[in-house]
């Protein structure tokens, strides 16, 4: 029931978009400028003036990063570019002009581009490196200061923006391949035990429409499968490892025994490639917990190997019943700034009835913090780190750390659509609008 509800819903917000995403496709397809055209060495265009460079610029790219994201130069003209990858892995600058200058980890390269009098953007062309925040801007000063209007991004002018914002946000909710945090049933052994088959694996993701880039995943999907149990159950996890890495598995939250903890050497060996590992115990605590992995956690969670684990305690009574339990996991790093695995307008909307509440369980796997704005109704934050809060407050901003969960609780009580992201501005907006962490409530009448 419910979920023909979110289904209708979002059927008829994709179909009244419909026809908009026609007419401003069309729009928009005359006003941008091919961006990734010319890869290779050198500019497609020629430069304003055939002279020789007029300077140099140097940018140094890290994971994922750039330095400095602007970069100033005097004059417009054919500027030398070094470019220096600090990163592990390659990366490229890419600017709107399609001059791509590319170096694999701890290399530099060198090229040319020719910069006009309103400044030029650039970012990293890598699936999910420019969400992941590689982008950047050369300023020309000398245009900021002879008293024209600032130039625009990229000297677009204000009908282009507006019509290339509205194209991305008119595709809400787009479709994409492959769905995660779907809750995977457990099998219930003979003893009672409820057991789960993990297997880690690469993947290709598609974040967004267009954009799929290499994921770590569990059972194919990211974030992994959604465990759920109650207090009390004797669980039994095995993970097998079809990752190229060694990786283990770390219950984040739960009470477990040391040797079922998920670290290397502290708790277990590393899962080799190949092998499989079986972590058994009984839950002893409620609430919003995750399990990820912790073998070189800094690249393996952030590359997909995540997932909810929540615990019901059915005894408890200070536990409020909701009409939707949902769980939302926020990442950030090499798949962009994503809400369950995807960026907006890929993003799942939040589809409620008036009237009906919903526990948002917030999880950040990712490396930055992200506080989760909801417009147009408060959240009332009931529990941290799965545990029950003396004081139930309402915030409008909920902020949410690296390694946290937030739990709130959501009474449809305005109808309409209401935008939902992370206020970190530059993880939710960029010059070709809205992108990464957003998504909507939808309160129907
Ligand atoms: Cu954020």
């Amino acid at each position: 029931m419910r979920r023909t509800v979110a289904y209708v819903a979002a059927f008829t917000g994709m179909a009244t978009l419909f026809l908009v995403t026609i007419l401003v496709t069309a729009l928009v397809l005359n006003a941008i400028t091919p961006r990734a055209a010319g890869v290779g060495e050198g500019s497609p265009s020629a430069a304003p003036s055939a002279a020789g460079p007029v300077g140099e610029i140097t940018i140094t790219a890290f994971d994922l990063g750039f330095e400095p994201t602007m970069v100033h130069v005097a004059e417009p003209g054919r500027y030398t570019v070094t470019f220096v990858n600090d990163g592990g892995t390659f990366h490229d600058v890419t600017f709107a002009d399609g001059t791509v200058i590319g170096a694999d980890g701890r290399q530099s390269a060198s090229g040319e581009v020719a910069i006009g009098p309103d400044g030029m953007s650039f970012i990293c062309s890598v699936p999910g490196h420019a969400d992941g925040g590689m982008r950047g801007e050369v300023m020309v000063d000398g245009a900021a200061a002879s008293g024209d209007p600032q130039p625009t991004p990229s000297a677009r002018t204000a009908e282009e923006m507006r019509d290339i914002d509205a194209a991305v946000t008119a595709q809400f909710p787009a479709e994409t391949a492959g769905r995660g945090n779907q809750v995977l049933e457990p099998e219930v052994q003979p003893d009672g035990t409820l057991q789960w088959e993990l297997t880690a694996s690469v993947v290709e993701w598609e974040t967004e429409p267009g954009t799929v880039v290499e994921a770590y995943a569990y059972n194919e999907m990211v974030p992994g499968p959604q465990l759920r149990a109650e207090v009390g159950d004797r669980i039994r996890i095995i993970l097998h490892n079809e990752l190229p890495e060694p990786t283990t598995i770390h219950s984040h939250g739960l009470f477990v025994p040391p040797d079922m903890d998920g670290v290397p050497v502290i708790s277990q060996p590393a899962v080799m490639p190949g092998e499989s590992f079986t972590y058994e115990y009984t839950l002893r605590n409620a609430g919003s917990h995750m399990y990820h992995s912790h073998f070189m956690a800094e690249h393996q969670v952030p590359m997909g190997l995540l997932g909810a684990f929540v615990v019901t305690d059915p005894a408890a009574p200070d536990v409020v019943a909701t009409d939707v339990d949902y769980a939302m996991i926020l990442n950030d790093g090499p798949l962009g700034f994503t809400i369950n695995g995807k960026g907006f307008p890929a993003t799942e909307p939040l589809v409620l009835q008036h009237g009906q509440t919903i526990r948002i369980r917030y999880m950040n796997e990712g490396l930055q913090i992200h506080p989760m704005h909801l417009h147009g109704i408060p959240q009332l934050v009931v529990a941290k780190d799965g545990w029950t809060l003396p004081d139930p407050h309402f915030e409008d901003t909920v902020l949410v750390a690296p390694g946290e969960r937030i739990d709130v609780i959501v009474e449809a009580t305005e109808v309409g659509t209401w935008a939902f992201h992370c206020h970190v501005l530059t993880h939710a907006e960029g010059p070709d609008g809205m992108f990464g962490m957003v998504t909507a409530l939808v309160v129907g009448e």
